[in-house]
């Protein structure tokens, strides 16, 4: 899987209007769990012939190519995994997950101390 590109039949793209138009990708083609393999970048290059929503849309303009880590318990998004991360974890200990979803690292449902251990066993994993 590293270094190369996903296969189409691997994923799958689900287009939510309800939402406002939120694009959802689900990898359903690389096994259990669905998602992309840990401590990598992806690119997800969107086509240029897609076009903009409503009558007469545009052609999407701009940058088109959109940057993916994979990383678990990155919490903060910086590329390691360290004690900021389990910090910010242990901040949100017993907040609702439904807004913090990113802190429930074991994904039980709830942020505890399971999850700031869940990132401590983590600690020193990076991703490009
Ligand atoms: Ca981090
Ligand atoms: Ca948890």
């Amino acid at each position: 899987m590293i270094g190369g590109p996903i296969d189409q039949w691997d994923l799958l793209a689900t287009l939510d209007t309800a939402r406002g138009m939120v694009l959802t990708l689900t990898f359903p083609g690389l096994g259990t769990p669905e998602a992309l393999p840990n401590q990598d970048r992806y690119t997800i290059v969107l086509s240029t012939t897609m076009e903009s929503a409503g009558p007469g849309g545009l052609a999407l303009a701009g940058d088109r190519n959109f940057d993916v880590r994979g990383l678990e318990a990155d919490v903060n998004g910086d590329g390691t995994v360290d004690p900021l991360d389990s910090g910010a974890i242990l901040a949100r200990f017993g907040n609702p997950v439904e807004m913090n979803v990113r802190y429930d690292i074991n994904t039980d449902g709830a942020i505890n101390p399971l999850d700031s251990g869940a990132a401590l066993a983590r600690f020193g994993n990076s991703a490009p």
